[in-house]
């Protein structure tokens, strides 16, 4: 599962990467920083099961801090995206392909205001940021577009001579995009389409590309810089046709490296922190001050919120912990609750077994319901924060 920071340069997007995944990446004030994608481990919280059992973990790739989970998850960030990217302005459409196996999208704007369609600086609130939203997913359809027409005459004109489903083909012309059969078939429903394809207008495929996206990528906004914004500018976001999160992802870096330096206790996502270390210069005092007077009033930094909402709610995720044995919840080298997985709501026991190990999905016999000893079958639909034993040949 990976989740993919869009957006037009120099809105923060590598802060963002960087608040989230902690890794050392370039950022600076000017357009077009990165050019090649930054790929990196961010996380996600999620109760962890071990109070409830009355026993303590000890996770694997997982950790658990006082009782939440870090569920690790891809985070993709992207070179900024300028109007008319698909037709090869700016960095063109190089930085779309990266994005081919993003789940979801981040789409980060600059709340503020204080940069222009290009990316460059502007003075604040010179700019409208909810411009950006529309341009942002319209380049994105392009982009899909010109993935559904790549061969279209050959591809369409087969359909028409030796039939075939139409909803098939357009999922094998999206291949490698991570875009299932289903979500296709969805996206198609209701858009009253001339069963033939080759008779389809640019219009008919552009309206397609914006379904898919729709429903395969779907997106949510990061109004970052909020600590420039005026209440004016994030008031205004809220009449967008997404959900809007304030975000500082410069509060949120800042926020983490003091905590990894030992001034702070902060939990990323709470909102608020401990200062553990009393000898600091004014300033590291008064920016601290500022940082908690912003989380006050926004209930955060807005990062970590952003990629929860994402995964667990855009996304509609649940997390299952798999064990070996049902009684002490422990895998074979006795760590207790080891693992934790991110499933689709609606997942069965068998797709547990099958995101653990192909060879344990294929062997699948049955599954015990931890919590209350019950055995399940390969259909027994999974509960968010269920711990499952899986029996396999
Ligand atoms: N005030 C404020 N500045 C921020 C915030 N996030 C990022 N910045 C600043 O904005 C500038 C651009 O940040 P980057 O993270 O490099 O932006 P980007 O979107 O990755 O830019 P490109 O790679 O050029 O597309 C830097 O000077 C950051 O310090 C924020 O939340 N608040
Ligand atoms: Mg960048």
């Amino acid at each position: 599962m990976e989740v993919g920071l869009v957006g037009k340069p120099n809105v923060g997007k590598s802060t963002f990467f960087s608040a989230a995944t902690r890794a050392d990446v370039e950022m600076a004030s000017y357009p077009f920083t990165t050019i090649d994608a930054n790929k990196g481990v961010g996380y996600v919280r999620s109760k962890c099961p071990h109070e409830e059992l009355g026993v303590d973990c000890n996770p694997n790739h997982t950790p658990c801090i006082d009782g939440t989970r870090m569920i690790p998850i891809k985070i993709i960030d992207v070179a900024g995206l300028v109007p008319d990217a698909h037709k090869g302005k700016g960095l063109g459409n190089k930085f779309l392909d990266d994005l081919r196996q993003a789940s979801t999208l981040i789409h980060i704007i600059d709340a503020s205001g204080s940069t222009n369609c290009e990316g460059e600086p502007c003075s604040t609130g010179e700019h409208d940021p909810r411009e950006d939203v529309a341009f942002l997913a319209n380049e994105i359809d392009h982009w899909l577009k010109g993935i559904l027409e790549k061969n279209w005459d050959r591809v369409s004109r087969r359909i028409e001579v030796v039939g075939g489903n139409v909803e098939h083909l357009i999922f094998e012309q999206l291949s490698g995009l991570g875009i299932s059969e289903p979500k296709v078939v969805f996206a198609m429903r209701g858009m009253d389409l001339n069963p033939n394809p080759k008779q389809w207008s640019d219009e008919d495929l552009f309206r397609l590309a914006h379904n898919i996206r729709m429903k395969s990528k779907p997106m949510i906004i990061a109004a970052n810089k909020a600590d420039l914004a005026s209440e004016e500018k994030i008031e205004s976001l809220k009449e967008l046709p997404y959900e809007v999160i304030p975000t500082s992802a410069e509060y949120e870096l800042a926020l983490r490296k003091a905590s990894e330096a030992g001034i702070v206790h902060y939990l990323p996502g709470e909102d608020s922190f401990e200062i553990i270390k009393d000898d600091m210069t004014q300033r590291q005092k008064a920016a601290l001050s500022t940082i908690a007077d912003f989380m006050e009033h926004n209930g955060g930094l807005g990062v970590q919120k952003t990629l929860e909402k994402a995964v667990y709610e855009l996304l509609d995720m649940i997390v299952v912990y798999p064990v070996e044995n049902e009684h002490s919840y422990t895998d074979k080298e006795d760590r207790i609750l080891p693992d934790a997985h991110l499933l689709p709501r609606g997942s069965t026991a068998e797709d547990l077994a099958f995101s653990v190990h192909t060879d344990i999905g294929e062997g699948f016999i049955r599954a015990v319901d931890a919590k209350s000893e019950r055995i399940i079958g390969r259909e027994h639909v999974l509960k968010d924060g269920d711990v499952i034993k899986i029996v396999s040949k």
